[in-house]
């Protein structure tokens, strides 16, 4: 993904015309600028397109639930810190970016808190006075940089966990309650120096830029105390040791998270509800991808798309109304989709979309792989059923046979192959089969729908026929129409078996008593159904 990803989708429920088209298209576009267009789907695929991606050893379109915003679509502030990093330099990064948050990962990157302004305020007020300041275990160059002081002596690599003292009271008192893992901070007093040196003090940090003399280091060398020196008082001193403690120590873990595929309307959500004005965009294993904030989320995103096989809001990918349609290439009838931009849109009245896109590459001069040409071939074939619908024009024959020339397919045994595994009826429950094509119209004041199923025979429809009339008188109440037709059209035969439920006038008048109704010649529901009995519906 990506601000500049392009996606190409066809229509909801997608047929093979709808998937190949894609698959075709993205193939051509991103010869010109590769990478950039992602042919995706907003459904299952079906048993025949199945057979065709098989055949052509191609993998489906990627699944979209949704083309709305999404936090993927905004760039994101990639920065962490781990979080074994003193808050003294969490806070400096801070500061050096402009940032008010700053998540904090562990070794493998994983989410483990943030480190807020709000906390590390927080954290400083609520510091306790009268406790004794104390260090945690750390190298002590790493001491040395946050106090911005010379290391006179090193005599262990790491300081321990120990107390911090300032040698400012009676120095006897100081020394009657060091342990080795101590630390003190003295000033310009070479006899309390030395005296804390042989009471064994871990480290001596000799601030105010005081002079460091030759029997101090030598007294430090032999009883091994490291010496730093600094020109920060020793007020400073405490307080930046105060500030050295690990980012883990001061950071807060309850962090709200979202992930990529998230819309930006929840993400906006959390980040507003959060007392951070952030949220974190963490992986499944809660990796840390990034950090989105108000700031980032006034941005104005949306995903791009070009639309195939459909020109209508209601069979486009959810969503559609807040992407930003770049083209339109269809074969249907003119829906009613309007664009705030003006939009590409090429509609031409052949038999598939994919005819369309082979024609692109011929255009383009462009040759489609042999696995695309097998999937739009595809397309092509199914949308026709194999050239036999009314549908069909000669472009849709032309399309085919250079299609068919490149995948090295021979369109008149691929073509009924690939339709008869779309047809596998068996295994689909009635109502499914009856309401997976339907199509509603409004003839003279009544609503009628109408199902196509495709068949390779008639005999489904006259062993089911029965249960067939049952489900669409069933389907006809459940959806409230004055009448419910189901075509079961034989695509080799260049025929249709017509059910239909509805009043007692209507079967009457449309003399369908003994169902099915053989219907010769009626392969188009648009074409060939309509036209013929649309017009009996005038004098109901
Ligand atoms: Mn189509």
């Amino acid at each position: 993904m990506g601000q500049n990803t392009i996606y190409i989708i066809g229509h909801k429920q997608p047929d093979t015309d709808s998937i190949c088209s894609v698959i075709g298209y993205a193939e051509l576009l991103n010869h010109a600028e590769p990478g950039k267009y992602i042919a995706a789907r907003c459904g299952e695929v079906n048993p025949e397109t199945r057979f065709a991606l098989e055949t052509f050893k191609t993998a489906a379109p990627v699944y979209i639930a949704s083309v709305e915003p999404t936090v993927s679509d905004i760039p994101l502030d990639t920065r962490s810190v781990r979080q074994d990093v003193p808050t003294v330099d969490v806070a400096a990064l801070m500061d050096t970016y402009d940032m008010r948050n700053m998540p904090i990962t562990n070794g493998d990157q994983t989410l483990v808190g943030l480190v807020s302004e709000y906390g590390l305020a927080r954290s400083y007020v609520r510091k306790n006075p009268r406790e004794q300041l104390s260090l945690i275990p750390m190298p002590l160059e790493t001491l040395a940089r946050i106090l911005d002081a010379r290391t006179v002596v090193q005599a262990r690599e790491t300081l321990g966990e120990g107390r911090v003292y300032t040698v400012i009271d009676a120095l006897h008192v100081t020394l009657s309650r060091m342990t080795p893992d101590d630390i003190a901070i003295v000033g310009d007093n070479e006899p309390a120096q030395l005296a804390l040196i042989s009471a064994g003090v871990a480290a001596l940090v000799i601030a105010e830029g005081a002079p460091v003399g030759e029997r101090v280091i030598a007294a430090a060398r032999a009883r091994g105390a490291s010496v730093l020196a600094t020109t920060l008082d020793a007020f400073s001193v405490g307080k930046m040791i105060s500030l050295s403690l690990p980012a883990r120590m001061i950071m807060e873990t309850d962090v709200p998270t979202v992930r990529l595929e998230d819309s930006l309307e929840y993400a906006k959500g959390i980040v507003s509800n959060s007392k951070f004005r952030t949220a974190c965009v963490v992986g499944d294993a809660r990796q840390h991808i990034g950090l989105i904030s108000r700031t980032t989320l006034m941005q104005e995103v949306q995903k791009s798309v070009i639309l195939l096989d459909h020109n209508e809001y209601s069979q486009a990918v959810d969503g559609i109304e807040q992407a930003d349609i770049l083209e339109i290439i269809d074969h249907h009838r003119l829906g009613a989709i309007s664009t705030l931009k003006p939009v590409k849109f090429l509609n031409d009245p052949v038999g598939s979309t994919s005819t369309i896109v082979a024609n692109k590459f011929i255009e383009a001069d462009v040759e489609p792989t042999p696995a695309t040409a097998g999937l739009l071939l595809s397309g092509v074939l199914s949308d026709t059923m194999v050239m036999k619908l009314s549908t069909t024009t000669p472009a849709d024959v032309r399309a085919a046979d250079y299609l068919a020339g490149i995948a090295g397919v021979d369109p008149a045994e691929f073509g009924p192959e690939l339709i008869r595994k779309g047809m596998d009826l068996d295994a689909l429950p009635k109502e499914e089969l009856l309401t997976r094509d339907m199509k509603r119209y409004n003839l003279f004041g009544r609503s009628i729908m109408v199902s196509q199923v495709m068949t390779s025979s008639f005999a489904f429809a006259e062993t089911h026929a029965d249960v067939i009339r049952a489900e669409l008188e069933h389907l006809r109440v459940a959806m409230g129409v004055d009448c419910y037709f189901a075509l079961f059209t034989n695509v080799f035969e260049n025929a249709s078996d017509l059910f239909a439920a509805g009043d007692e006038a209507c079967i009457t008048r449309l003399e369908l008593r003994d169902q099915p109704v053989r219907l010769e010649g009626v392969m188009s529901r648009k074409k060939d159904f309509i036209p013929r009995f649309g017009q009996m519906f005038r004098q109901l």
